[in-house]
């Protein structure tokens, strides 16, 4: 195997976009589905400009690790063409330079997926697919997690559930659909959604709140359960449900907030992505999460209050931090 990687006779039809912890966590969980259904060769997609040979290591939710190679594709190499399949997994801010460049590398008849938290590059990218006919696009998000323990070597930290939706564009073929299905089992399920955006709304009602609150209070998901946080939690979640509804989507209030409160619990020891980038001096997706709330609230002449000084609030924490 290691051989054939090296060489340029490996094709590979599946690529990830960006090596961070999800998107190796993807290769990862993608290759083990691959060894069982032997069919799709699969490849990373690296920010550097030669095509390398990468090991890598994984320890999964068991705590064993795993050790293996992998192919990281240069933005240049000219197999970019026989990608059929590509998993978009870098931040919400990193989608539309990241991925734009590369739509007309790829094969005519690639199927993107967006992987990211927050909603918004979705709108720049439809756009530019609409040049590209025969390529389509999914929407997702997931609620697994994993840390990188190193740059090569990620741990699985957290199961869960994994959401898309078809978009616009060509559909997925259904070969590349069952190799996304195989990626997934009881512990982590896969759920398939249409129309898509109204779940995509749900998981942004709960990064709104979780995200900027535990990067502003330095704390972790659990303490947000405290009772000083309910007030604020309310108004944060009434906001979304209005400019939703402007937007055409329907969430119903008590449900998002039960929702809310569930990932709350079950991420309680946690440390939410926000307050994990606020820490270490990194950009948030602040302006694709409470930002884009505020976005569709200016969009239809609404005002959103409370999400615009979240946003503020963040992103002045992120110019003190600087
Ligand atoms: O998605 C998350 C994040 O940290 O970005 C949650 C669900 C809030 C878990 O921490």
């Amino acid at each position: 195997m290691e051989n054939t990687l090296a060489t340029s006779a490996y094709l590979p039809h599946i690529a990830i976009l960006g090596a961070g912890a999800i998107g190796q966590l993807m290769y990862h969980q993608l290759c083990h589905a691959n060894q069982a259904q032997a069919k799709h060769a699969i490849a990373l997609i690296g920010r550097q400009n030669h095509t390398q040979l990468q090991p890598l290591q994984f320890t999964d939710h068991c705590g064993l690790t795993h050790n293996t190679n992998a192919l990281i594709l240069a933005t240049t190499d000219t197999r970019l063409a026989k990608i059929q399949l590509l998993l978009v997994c870098v931040k919400a801010y990193q989608v539309e330079t990241a991925l734009l460049p590369l739509l007309s590398q790829l094969s005519p008849q690639c199927h993107i997926v967006l992987l990211h938290n927050g909603l918004g590059p979705h709108l720049p990218v439809s756009k530019a697919i609409e040049l590209h006919p025969e390529q389509g696009l999914t929407l997702g998000t997931t609620s697994q997690a994993a840390l990188k323990i190193n740059q090569w070597h990620i741990k699985h930290t957290g199961l869960g559930v994994t959401q898309l939706g078809y978009y616009c564009g060509h559909q997925l073929a259904p070969n590349l659909q069952a190799s996304i299905q195989a990626m997934h089992s009881q512990e982590q399920p896969l759920e398939w959604h249409q129309p898509v955006l109204a779940v995509l709304w749900q998981k942004l009602a709960v990064n709104a709140v979780i995200n900027p609150l535990t990067a502003l209070h330095q704390c972790n998901n659990g303490q947000l359960a405290a009772g000083k946080y309910r007030e604020q939690i309310k108004m944060i979640i009434q906001e979304i449900v209005t400019v939703a509804q402007y937007d055409g989507i329907k969430l119903d209030p008590k449900l998002l907030s039960t929702r809310v409160y569930k990932v709350i619990e079950l991420t309680s020891a946690n440390f939410s992505s926000m307050y994990q980038d606020v820490v270490h001096h990194r950009a948030t997706e602040i302006d694709y999460i409470n930002g884009y709330i505020c976005q569709r609230a200016q969009h239809h002449n609404l005002n959103a209050p409370i999400n615009q000084s979240l946003a503020a609030a963040v992103a002045a924490l992120n110019c003190t931090l600087a």
